[in-house]
């Protein structure tokens, strides 16, 4: 079979709710990736961050494989071995409480808005359904009915409504409107990605987190941080909160928590917090498996015996660099932390993001835009400095062709 042949069977017999690059993958390892016909790229999305361990990392793979000969599934009516020790490894890791296990970003999300409501009321005291969280425009924190329900973008929710109330929405990376809207007194939660991935890799001004803690703080509210892309090493520091020395009330963590291997989420919170859902009230079929939770473990221990939040954070900065140095009418501005980076880019003349993703892909390395032209580059962690030249070599050229 040829690429287009997977393509048409996959457009066939699947929804239409993508629009994938036109490439075929069939092998996975570290940094690099290998379509059908054997042609190998650099992958510079990684999974949208899930896959910042690299491609099939040996020591995930290794617990994935030999979890998987032992016991995949209990549910969570009965008790696993394995998954205290990948609670207490998580908490200790990340210096919370306690740990609620999910499966998706998206299930982690719910999970902490669910959280936040029932503290607001059990704790803080709000009235019954008054609960209100505050969300920033231009946010995305998954695709279900009440995460599109805060959502600013008619991408993400037109013409899927009714939709869930309690929402206060403020202008991301705006202090004074975050000010405001703490004045009503039903709020119980701030939920904010530190950088915000999906809108183009936007970085709030330094400090802007720091101030939205310390306003949480004065009034009562929690800060919920959504750290699903920007987590574990991915901007640099084992959290982008850590740049602001900012320990959230709430903590979202998914996508790299499993290195790419299979879908793991959690939600951390100290005991006020998470206590307040009590047996029976809240759960998943998956959510805490014996296989996620070894997988867990090894993903985190890859993070901290690789050092991939130092190594992010040293590559980014030669990324960067390297990137404000091409002379293109195409590049507007360079923007990111870590290894967490975009490309704003011009039209010139028909020629858009999406041409340059596929004159990438023709050079060996895949990347994919957001909006039209914001280009991402997202590599897995674990890429060495001469790969990453490699690599910059090869964008470099690539905008030479425009
Ligand atoms: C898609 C990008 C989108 C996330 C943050 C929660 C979730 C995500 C900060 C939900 C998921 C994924 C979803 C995927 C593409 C990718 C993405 F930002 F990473 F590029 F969409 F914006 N919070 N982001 O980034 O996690 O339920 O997907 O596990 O939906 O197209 P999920």
């Amino acid at each position: 079979m040829k690429p287009e042949d997977y393509i048409t069977r996959e457009e066939k017999y699947g929804a239409h709710n993508y629009h994938p690059l036109p490439v075929v993958l069939k092998k996975g390892e570290g940094v690099f990736v290998w379509d059908v016909e054997g042609k190998r790229y650099f992958d510079f999305l990684s999974g949208y961050s899930a896959l910042s361990q690299g491609h099939c990392h040996p020591k995930i793979i290794e617990a994935l494989k030999k979890q998987a000969e032992e016991l995949t599934l209990v549910s969570r009516a009965f008790h696993a071995d394995v998954l205290g020790e990948y609670m207490e490894f998580a908490c200790k890791f990340f210096g919370y409480d306690k740990l609620l296990p999910m499966n998706t970003g998206a299930e982690a999300v719910e999970t902490a808005l669910k959280l936040a409501r029932r503290w607001g009321y059990r704790v803080k005291g709000i009235a019954s359904e008054r609960a209100k969280i505050i969300v920033c425009s231009e946010n995305f924190h998954g695709r279900t009915i009440t995460i599109i329900s805060m959502s600013t973008d008619p991408g993400s929710y037109a013409d899927f409504g009714p939709y869930t109330p309690g929402f206060i929405k403020v202008q991301y990376n705006n202090v004074q409107e975050l000010e405001e809207a703490l004045k009503e007194p039903d709020v119980v939660g701030f939920l904010v990605e530190p950088i915000q991935g999906e809108a183009g890799v936007v970085v709030p001004d330094e400090g802007y987190l720091r101030v939205c803690y310390e306003l949480c703080r004065q009034h009562n509210v929690l800060f919920m941080a959504d750290e699903i892309q920007t987590g574990i090493g991915r901007t640099g520091k084992l959290l982008a909160c850590d740049y602001e020395a900012i320990h959230p009330d709430i903590l979202i963590l998914g996508k790299a928590l499993s290195g790419g291997v299979t879908p793991v989420s959690a939600v951390l919170a100290d005991d006020e917090i998470m206590l307040t859902i009590a047996p029976g009230e809240h759960g998943s079929t998956y959510g805490g498996n014996p296989l996620a939770a070894r997988v867990g473990i090894a993903a985190l221990e890859v993070v901290r015996d690789e050092r991939l939040s130092e190594k992010a954070y040293e590559m980014g900065v030669l990324f960067r660099d390297e990137m404000n140095k091409i002379d293109n009418p195409m590049i507007k501005k360079v923007r990111g932390k870590g290894l967490l980076n975009a490309v704003v880019t011009e039209p010139h003349g028909d020629k858009v993001a999406w041409d340059i993703c596929l004159a990438l892909k023709e050079n060996g390395l895949i990347a994919k835009p957001t909006h039209d032209h914001i280009i991402r580059f997202t590599p897995p962690l674990v890429i060495t400095r001469e790969q990453m030249l490699e690599a910059i070599d090869i964008i470099r050229e690539t905008f030479a062709q425009f």
